[in-house]
């Protein structure tokens, strides 16, 4: 390499270090400097007790190796400026040293200590949040994952329904955290919501767990973190945390059966007909189908198909007429359907309030 060369390698190496600089200041700020709602994915601003642990974890890991960064990084900046050629060199070989017990135990027994010390600490918070009791009067949920949809039960409530989680807010006068235990239909999943716990796979014939206390009221994005097949990047979780009394009033209207609403007969009908019925429940029905979503409060839901769909007369229509179209690869078949039976059907379920 010749002279210039090398001048502009460590401008550059300098350059790029110094612009990685603030990406270290992320892990220590607090989290209400990201003003965001609470619809954010961001990980470092948690709210909920199993976020805020993994964010603390986080933040410690990242500093230590920021600082082994900034470390190595500087002892290369250093021997390339200072030991680099100059004019007048003599092109001798430099004295030659054959080992230094001192330096090799110090670099063998530093990184050790530094790596006993990242797994002890992660070891400590996995086993903190996973051995915490199931205090009493916590809300029960069953998760289960499915291609490519989320079931939600809520077992003493007597409540069903897919894709949209609601919980109460659980601040720290009124805790109030939620259970979940985690199932699989299918194939492996992983519920993730970034803001309220860490990533837990829903795996075929194993019962896993976790939970959460979200301290804010609002609504809190996620995402199934593991693929899943053809659909997984459209498997999208929403949680609506609530106050008590929104949560218990929710519950209340979740646990009726469907309304029978006057002048959707022909609708009902073409879902009592097709082969609706065999993979939809609608509870007040004969449909009683498990293998796709509850519909049973359908317009409850502000989204179709695991958040990608908005819930809107036309996307269902859409839906209905052609599911293949707005979700590739989807389950559930296109059924064939004239317009006048399409339109019946839709008036239908948009009376499953
Ligand atoms: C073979 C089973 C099957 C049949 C038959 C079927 N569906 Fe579905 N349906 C599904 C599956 C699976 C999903 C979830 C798709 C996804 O989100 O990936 C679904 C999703 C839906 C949704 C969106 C629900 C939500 O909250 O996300 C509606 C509405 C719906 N189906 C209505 C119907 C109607 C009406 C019929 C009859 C015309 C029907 N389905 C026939 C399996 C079926
Ligand atoms: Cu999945």
């Amino acid at each position: 390499m010749t002279v210039p060369s090398r001048v502009a390698a460590v401008r550059i190496l300098t350059r790029s270090a110094l612009r990685a600089l603030p990406l270290l200041w992320l892990a220590a700020l607090p989290a209400d400097v990201f003003a965001e709602p609470t619809t954010g994915t961001n990980i470092f601003a948690p709210l909920s007790t199993h976020a805020e642990a993994i964010q603390r974890l986080a933040a410690f890991v990242l500093w230590i190796s920021g600082a082994i960064f900034f470390i190595v990084f500087g002892l290369i900046v250093v021997a390339l400026v200072r030991f680099r050629r100059r004019p007048g060199d003599d092109d001798a070989e430099p004295p030659q040293i054959y080992g230094s017990r001192q330096v090799e135990v110090a670099w063998t027994v530093v990184p050790v200590l530094i790596v006993i010390v990242l797994g002890m600490t992660t070891a400590r918070t996995i086993f903190q949040l996973q051995d915490r009791p199931r205090p009493e009067g916590a809300l029960e949920v069953i998760a289960i994952g499915r291609q490519w949809w989320w079931e939600f039960r809520y077992p003493k409530l007597g409540i069903v329904t897919a894709n949209e989680l609601h919980v109460p807010v659980s601040d720290t006068a009124h805790p109030a955290p939620t259970f979940l235990t985690l199932l699989s239909g299918d194939v492996a999943h992983s519920f993730w919501v970034p803001r309220l716990a860490g990533k837990t796979d829903l795996i075929p014939n194993k019962v896993n767990s976790t939970w959460i206390d979200p301290r804010q009221p609002g609504l809190y994005l996620g995402q199934c973190a593991e693929y899943c097949g053809t659909q997984h990047a459209k498997m999208l979780l929403r949680v609506y945390v609530q106050t008590r009394e929104d949560f218990n009033k929710w519950a209340a209207s979740q646990r009726e059966a469907a309304v029978a609403a006057a002048g959707v007969t022909a609708g009902r009908r073409v879902f009592e007909t097709t082969a609706c019925l065999n993979c939809h429940t609608v509870r007040g029905t004969i449909g009683n189908g498990r293998y796709g979503p509850d519909l049973t409060h359908l317009m409850s839901r502000e989204t179709i198909a695991a958040g990608a769909v908005p819930n809107t007369p036309l996307a269902l229509r859409a839906w209905l007429k052609s599911p293949e179209h707005l979700k590739p690869g989807v389950l559930m078949p296109a059924m064939q359907l004239d317009d006048a039976r399409l339109d019946s059907l839709v008036a239908y379920l948009r009376s499953l309030q």
